[in-house]
């Protein structure tokens, strides 16, 4: 295996030491990865062939002024291999981030389930995990409102298994069937590209109009879920009822969660769209920072388990994946834990070239015959052979399992293992039939034997048809900031459609789903309440019966559930929080020592901001380098905000309009804010703040207890239930 080269190119003429090589922990896979890695530190330049390059600047000519010549070999490689270096982009899921890491199982689930990583409790499984947005492009915005995947390659003893999950536990559409027909809705529309990464258009509400399946997933989009403050703070979730099947062949129904340690919470809708034009990276910068800084990213994997006579106890259908399993049905088993603590060392050969799979699954684990989940089955592999070339992608280094691959498929593009021998097809008698099957008792794979007698039928199954009562569901378990937000969003998505027929259909669905939804979304939009809310269903089949089709009427036995809120999450930690500290020439050098010593040991993250990039000085005549000033920092980039006294600094900070603004912005977004009271009266009269004090704006001496109290606040993520009090004009 190449020793790892701690050091990274040259910046100056001091070789740099890579930080994160040096002290993040590694595991089994990085190991491996490590043979694949190449350094240029320190060494010569070469072409590809290896021949030693004496010119990189400038190409071979006839002469000074004269033509370019072909045979400049060099020239020809550096531009054709720059010509070459794009993939086509995922077709859904293009923009993400990724990140090494590990899981630890807290204990053994021998009892339900063989696979190796879930039996042994004694050792770690190397993860990779890949987290993204759905409908934009490679470029486009981490903050749109849109589902997030929480993609998990676990590389086991026994194989690859891949979770690939998204951050909402249930999807828009029943059936594969419809897969393009919703991502050609919510992607830009054909005709002019147009708009990226959003489904505020005619096309993604038009689909939606006409498939009531998608109402309860609709909740969850536009909710605050689709606006993660950090992909550290969201839940992850399997989405469809997997099984686990133990060493006597028996099976057990199964849904994947991952708690954040965090906790979950979301940004505003007005933060969001800010942070998109001040920093389209912000969940990728901030997964990156954070795993730097050592506040490594943590979930718990909680489990679902539901004994196969149960199947048909609840009154939705385990095959539907456009239902959950409520918690206060089957409770999450807490099982074990992810920790990202590693970022990759090149983003093209690791994060773009992951290349997850449902039907990646290790022995212990099984498939079910949800419709969604049965279509996924074929894609994944399919979209990798264009997208990543062809049939030998599992060969790239982050592919590839931990442990050694034998079987008789062979060739293709850019084949990397040299297959000795002879044979290359089994049973044989030359090789001796090498590579050897391998019985169920040694670890062989064998499928769940599920008895299965029926006719072949194109259709939906009527256990499918309840489109609503989780949407309800949903609905009714939201606080009342959280329902306002839904109503903003809807109101929002909307106004963009054109339509007025296609915000009329929407209302109709609405107005099942909960009918002060839609008289507030109606009365936003300037619309008459429909007389009926029609369901317009039009899965059906041309020669089909429209009323076979009709969604049934809600029948959910619980009206709430508590985990569907993002309210009662946990509140505990301000790890890997952004906390602005403001202040300008005279502040108080001790507040900036007490605020910058407690946050570190909570693992929060402080930025100083000042008027400009030159060192503050401060009332004792020290010196503090600012991190930013106020012309690229903003306040929809920051958890909390705490500005320093005495009077001079709050004198020079009431001089500057985006210093104020800063605050104001604070405030207006439900955010923690501490103002020294040293000086701050003035500067409260420049801003929107209110002069009293409230559950998360402090004006106080910076002493160990308003620290104490903004440090709860921030915590706390936002005071959403003060949002109509805390007015600022944008
Ligand atoms: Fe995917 N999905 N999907 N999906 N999906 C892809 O695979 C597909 C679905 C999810 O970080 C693609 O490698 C179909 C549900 C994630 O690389 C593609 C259907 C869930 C990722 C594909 C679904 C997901 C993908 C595009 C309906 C949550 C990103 C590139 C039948 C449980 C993985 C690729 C990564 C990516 C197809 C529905 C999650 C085209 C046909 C439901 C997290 O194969």
């Amino acid at each position: 295996m190449a020793k790892k080269d701690k050091t990274t190119a040259k910046r100056g003429t001091e070789p740099v030491v890579d930080k994160h090589a040096v002290e993040n922990p590694s595991n089994e896979k990085v190991e491996q990865l490590a043979a694949f890695e190449v350094s240029d530190s320190g060494k010569e330049m070469t072409t590809n062939h290896g021949i030693k390059i004496n010119d990189d600047h400038n190409s071979l000519k006839a002469g000074d002024r004269g033509a370019t010549l072909l045979e400049d070999f060099i020239l020809r490689e550096k531009i054709t291999h720059f010509d070459h270096e794009r993939i086509p982009e995922r077709v859904v899921h293009a923009r993400g981030a990724g990140a090494h890491g590990t899981f630890k199982l807290y204990k053994s689930l021998s009892k339900y389930t063989r696979a190796a990583f879930l039996n042994n409790t004694e050792e770690e499984t190397p993860v990779f995990v890949r987290f993204s947005t759905v409908a934009g492009s490679r470029g486009s915005t981490d903050l749109a409102r849109d589902v997030r995947g929480f993609a998990v390659k676990f590389y086991t003893k026994e194989g690859n298994f891949d979770l690939v999950g998204n951050n909402v536990p249930v999807f828009f559409i029943q059936d594969a069937m419809k897969f393009p027909d919703l991502i050609h809705a919510v992607k830009p529309e054909p005709d002019n590209e147009i708009p990226q990464a959003q489904s505020a258009h005619d096309t993604f509400w038009d689909f939606i109009s006409t498939a009531p399946e998608s109402a309860h997933m609709i909740m969850w989009a536009m909710s605050d879920r689709a606006l993660p403050r950090s992909y550290s703070m969201m839940e992850g979730f399997g989405v469809h009822t997997f099984r686990l099947v133990n060493n006597e062949g028996k099976s057990h129904f199964v849904k994947f969660h991952w708690k954040p340690l965090l906790g979950v919470h979301a940004v505003s809708w007005d933060e969001a769209q800010k942070i998109s034009g001040r920093d389209p990276d912000f969940h990728r910068r901030d997964l990156w920072d954070s795993i730097e800084s050592g506040a490594y990213p943590e979930w718990e994997l909680g489990l679902q388990i539901i004994p196969e006579e149960d199947e048909h106890k609840f009154d939705f259908d385990l095959l539907d994946p456009t239902k959950l399993v409520p918690e206060e049905l089957v409770p999450v088993e807490i099982v074990g834990k992810l920790t990202l603590n590693r970022n990759p060392q090149n983003y093209f050969s690791e994060t773009e070239q992951v290349a997850f799979h449902v039907g990646h699954i290790v022995p212990g684990i099984d498939f079910t015959n949800d419709p969604l989940m049965q279509g996924r089955l074929f894609s994944y592999t399919d979209t990798q052979l264009i997208r990543l070339g062809g049939p030998n992608f599992q060969e790239i280094p982050i592919n590839r399992p931990i442990i050694p691959v034998h079987n008789n498929q062979r060739d293709g593009f850019m084949r990397q293992a040299i297959n000795v021998g002879k044979t290359a097809y089994s049973p044989n008698l030359i090789a001796d039939n090498a590579p050897a099957q391998v019985k169920e008792s040694d670890g062989g794979f064998t499928s769940y034997n599920e008895r299965i007698d029926a006719k072949k039928v194109r259709g939906r199954s009527e256990s499918f048809l309840d489109h609503y009562s989780q949407a309800q569901l949903f609905y009714n378990s939201q606080s009342t900031p959280e329902k306002n937000h839904i109503v903003n969003a809807l109101t929002f998505e909307l106004s963009k459609v054109k339509q007025i027929a296609i915000r009329e259909r929407i209302l109709m669905l609405l107005g099942n789903i909960n009918e002060d939804l839609q008289r507030q979304v109606a009365d936003n939009l300037g619309l008459e309440i429909p007389s009926s809310n029609t369901d317009l269903n039009l899965v059906v089949p041309a020669d089909g019966d429209i009323k076979l089709h009709q969604s049934k009427q809600p029948t959910s036995s619980i009206e709430r559930s508590e985990a569907l809120s993002m309210e009662k999450t946990k509140k505990e930690s301000i790890k890997s929080r952004q906390i602005a500290v403001l202040l300008a020439d005279g502040f108080i050098a001790e507040s900036l020592t007490s605020i910058q010593q407690k946050i570190e040991q909570e693992n929060g993250l402080i930025q100083i901001i000042a008027p400009s990039l030159r060192a503050v000085k401060s009332n004792n005549g020290s010196t503090v380098q600012p991190d930013q000033a106020f012309l690229t920092a903003d306040a929809v980039l920051f958890d909390a905000v705490c500005v320093l006294g005495g009077e001079d600094s709050f004198a020079t900070l009431a001089s500057i309009p985006d210093a104020v603004q800063f605050v104001n912005d604070t405030y207006k977004h439900c955010k923690a804010i501490l103002l020294d009271k040293d000086g701050s009266q003035k500067f409260i009269q420049t801003t929107h703040l209110d002069s009293k004090n409230d559950d998360a704006f402090f004006i106080s001496k910076i002493d160990k207890e308003s620290i104490n109290r903004f440090i709860k606040a921030i915590a706390a993520h936002r005071v959403w239930h003060l949002e109509d009090k805390r007015l600022v004009p944008a």
